[in-house]
């Protein structure tokens, strides 16, 4: 692919074409310039629009990630993608969905960087630096469930195109392996694994697919910190449990928990990143 491909919008025909058929996918908004892809899904679900309805957009001039942080979205570099999801779940159980979408997104990205990992609870890391983010958000209408998945991707992102105080943590796939990557093909990859994932929770549960998130984790055996809800924990990462939540062994040897916050490694688990906030 010429760096001229690289720039030019995602061929939303060709994605179009790969999802006709499919669940998640089926239709699909593409913008040149939005505030946020998840403001857009989420007038669409109060619209009353079905499950699997996506949206995707060239830029965010609002991209947001968890706790009101930014969302870097610069234009035709990336993929920024909200999902429309009506699963039948009770309320507690939709942050299962985070870790879901976290596992098919490090899968996707893993077909173009093999070394792809998971960073609890469900950043995308090439080689230790933030590659991709899973931002969910849940509204309840008329008693059902409606989940919008936001999913921002740094693809063919040139770490210069950054904010300096980003640049030694984040990478893209490019900037990582250097293979350009065709944002409609990897878009159609991403949908699918998000469908296959999907499907495979509705049927089975986390518990089917805990093993396959562990193999991934960057996190395990390594000691953290995890701070949230002004708490914050120490200890070492066992894993994730069929539950969903972090198991972690403090240094009493007491086993916790945890639901939800920020990780901070204190022993370093990849080559030149050791904190990530
Ligand atoms: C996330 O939040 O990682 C969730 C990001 C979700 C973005 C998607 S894009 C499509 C949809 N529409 C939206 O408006 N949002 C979703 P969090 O874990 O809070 O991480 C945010 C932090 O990541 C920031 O404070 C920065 O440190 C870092 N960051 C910001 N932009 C980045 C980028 N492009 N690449 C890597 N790191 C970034």
């Amino acid at each position: 692919m010429t760096v001229a491909a690289l720039r030019a919008p995602l061929d939303i025909q060709a994605l179009r074409a790969a999802r006709a058929a499919a669940a998640i996918g089926h239709a699909i908004e593409h913008f040149e310039t939005l505030g946020s892809t998840s403001d857009r899904a989420r007038e669409l679900a109060e619209a009353g629009a079905p499950e699997g309805v996506v949206v995707i957009a060239e830029k965010q001039t609002q991209g947001r990630g968890r706790l009101g942080r930014r969302w870097e979205s610069p234009p035709n570099r990336n993929l920024y993608v909200s999902i429309l999801l009506r699963p039948a779940i009770d309320a507690e159980e939709a942050p299962l969905l985070a870790l879901v979408a976290g596992l098919a997104t490090a899968e996707a990205v893993a077909e173009w960087a093999p070394q792809a990992q998971i960073k609890w609870p469900n950043d995308v890391l090439i080689d230790g630096r933030k590659t991709a983010g899973i931002l969910t958000e849940l509204y309840t209408e008329a008693e059902q469930l409606a989940v919008i998945a936001g999913i921002g991707v740094n693809l063919n992102l040139g770490l210069d195109e950054l904010p300096p105080e980003l640049r030694d943590k984040a990478t893209s796939v490019y900037a990582a392996t250097g293979r350009a990557v065709d944002r409609a093909v990897f878009a159609a990859t991403l949908l699918s694994k998000l469908e296959e994932r999907y499907r495979q929770f509705r049927t089975s549960g986390f518990a089917a697919m805990r093993q396959h998130w562990n193999a991934r984790s960057c996190l395990n055996g390594h000691r953290v910190t995890i701070s949230g809800a002004g708490v914050t924990q120490r200890g070492k990462v066992i894993g994730m449990g069929d539950d969903g939540t972090l198991q972690l062994l403090s240094e009493e040897g007491t086993e916790m928990r945890v639901v939800a916050g920020d990780v901070t490694v204190l022993d370093g688990y990849g080559s030149s990143v050791a904190k990530q906030e």
